[in-house]
């Protein structure tokens, strides 16, 4: 029971966040979020827009409008779709405030007072047709490791190298209608010795490693020692452009630079946790999580973010603790970065560009929120990419959250209303195969919480479904239609192990499922989260179930997904 942090990605405000990132990144901290929260803890959960960088600037050109108008727009409407599919931030902010300006330029200052941020006079590529400077995305070409023709500016995206855009090869620029070769121009710009911190690094990612206590995914692991051993390399942080944080040094030529968007997008996650507590009416309070060595931070990202997390960012809070402010302490460096590999959709990418993204408001519209969070957790792409596809989709809703769970829970309600006028029955002393059933129950609901607690949300559950079936399975051998008419009390045991088994499974799945839980738990007259807390200190939902209780009228909870209500497969 303690403070906990949990960061979402910012997903960048150029476009509508879809399936892809809601199963990365948003989907998986929400359910870690509501399951620290069943277990006690004082949970603070931050995100919004990144609204700054060449994503924004190059659509904004491709669309003949202003930056501004570009994250006016996707910034509301990518908070509600968050919101639709029961994601719930504390906090939904932007990185276009005021404060974080402010924040951004604050970590510059400490970096750059103490020596860890160094001019130079460098080569960047140039379009005399565009007349500007092309960084990151503004130019495709091919990979410098992996020969990928496709490969962004800055990044690719076949093997998640990330370099500087001058080692791409081939370079072509990606300004519409801009068919000029590329050319070197010399320029200034400000760079972060992350060499300085090799070693401290070094111990904090081997402080993660697989034999340690709370090791990291191996995806954060793997990438994050592959760059220590590569030896880390000054890196680039600011940029040719009109649009981001300025960059706070009064007495250099600046003009038309900015600071790179990977370096103040992290910090938002700081400046967030600011404007909440300020929200809240406590300024000071956002210390609590950052600079308190008690409280873990958990950051959940996409595999293609693992770089700037484990490498970049950490780099930068621990030189901005050479110089803490009056009032301040050092910052905490995250406890784990969660990350998640691609979910795919068929033999593609979902990709903005490419234009086959499902967009998360579409896909709640017509299934609902507790569909989608069903089958993305259910198909998480946790250790792999992974595939979304519609037959998929249908099949495992269908087959096992309808036919399975929904099933369960409305076979048993059904029958109790049917037979034993809405009321938990006392039945007769439970045997030996009742007993088994409760031991099921318990063991998927600890080691549930287990995998939840190792960020494995796929096996968590899982492990409630295969209750779920071992539920059915006991209900389809004790045959209580039958048993009703040979020997009543027997029947009744029956409902009531199989009464307990919904009620211990509901609760189980409230992370997941939170409303179709919530509503099943509400038939019960039971209050999830006190429900939770006195379920899980015995692990007993026998008590939580008493006879004699009455219960709500059941609704089917899952209705099925007939295949005309199916989009084609490549819609
Ligand atoms: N906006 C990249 C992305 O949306 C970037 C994440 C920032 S997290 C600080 O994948
Ligand atoms: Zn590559």
């Amino acid at each position: 029971m303690g403070k906990i942090l949990v960061t979402a990605a910012l997903p960048y405000a150029n476009g509508r966040v879809h399936l892809g990132h809601l199963a990365g990144a948003y989907l998986p901290a929400d359910v870690y979020v509501r399951w620290r929260r069943l277990k006690g803890d004082d949970v603070v959960f931050v995100c919004g827009s990144d609204e700054h960088g060449v994503p924004i600037t190059l659509n904004a050109i491709k669309r003949g409008c202003s930056p501004q108008e570009v994250v006016d727009e996707y910034h509301p409407a990518n908070g509600a779709a968050f919101a639709a599919a029961g994601v719930q931030f504390d906090i939904w902010s932007r990185t276009s405030s005021p404060e974080h300006h402010a924040l951004s330029q604050q970590f510059f200052t400490r970096l750059h007072e103490q020596g860890f941020i160094d001019k130079r006079e460098i080569q960047q590529l140039y379009s005399e047709q565009s007349k500007m400077f092309l960084p990151d995305r503004y130019v495709e070409g091919t990979c410098p490791r992996c020969g990928n023709t496709d490969a962004r500016g800055d990044q690719c995206d076949a093997c998640g190298g990330t370099y500087e855009v001058t080692e791409l090869k081939n370079p072509r620029c990606a300004l519409p209608g801009d068919t000029s070769k590329p050319v070197l121009k010399s320029t200034a710009h400000w760079f972060l010795l992350l060499d300085k911190f090799q070693k401290p690094l070094e111990a904090y990612v081997a402080a993660h490693g697989e034999s340690s206590a709370a090791p990291w995914r191996l995806n954060s692991l793997r990438g994050s020692e592959g760059w220590l051993k590569m030896g880390l390399r000054a890196r680039c942080i600011t940029r040719d452009t009109e649009w981001g944080v300025q960059i706070p040094l009064g007495n250099e030529d600046v003009s038309g630079k900015r600071l790179y968007v990977w370096f103040d997008a992290p910090i938002g996650y700081v400046t967030f946790t600011q404007q909440l507590f300020a929200q809240r009416g406590n300024p000071g309070g956002w210390k609590d999580y950052w600079q308190n060595p008690d409280c873990p931070i958990y950051n959940f990202i996409g595999k293609d973010n693992i770089p700037f997390h484990c490498i970049t960012w950490p780099a930068m809070q621990l030189g901005a603790n050479g110089k803490v402010p009056p009032g301040e302490r050092p910052y905490s460096l995250a406890t784990n970065v969660v990350a998640n590999e691609f979910l795919n959709f068929g033999a593609d990418k979902f990709s903005k560009s490419k234009g086959n993204l499902i967009e998360i408001g579409w896909f709640v519209e017509r299934f609902g929120a507790e569909a989608l969070r069903y089958y993305l957790t259910a198909i998480a792409p946790e250790d792999n990419d992974s595939t979304f596809t519609w037959s998929d989709f249908a099949h495992r809703y269908n087959g096992e959250l309808a036919d399975v769970w929904g099933n369960f829970v409305h076979r048993t309600l059904t029958f109790t209303h049917k037979y034993f006028e809405g009321m938990v029955p006392e039945g007769a002393p439970a045997g030996e195969t009742e007993a088994k059933l409760r031991a099921e129950v318990a063991a998927a609901r600890a080691e549930s919480a287990a995998s939840l607690d190792g960020f494995r949300f796929k096996a968590a559950l899982g492990r409630v479904l295969d209750a779920a079936r071992a539920g059915n399975r006991y209900f389809d051998e004790r045959a209580p239609w039958k048993q009703r008419k040979d020997d009543l009390a027997a029947c009744g045991t029956t409902i009531r192990v199989c009464l307990e088994t919904v009620a211990g499974l509901a609760l189980a799945l409230r992370p997941f499922l939170p409303d179709s839980s919530a509503k099943i738990l509400g038939a019960f007259g039971l209050d999830g989260a006190a429900a939770h807390k006195a379920g899980s200190a015995n692990q007993d939902a026998a008590a939580l179930v008493k006879p004699g209780t009455a219960l709500a009228q059941p609704e089917v909870p899952f209705k099925k997904i007939e295949e005309k209500d199916l989009p084609a497969e490549k819609a």
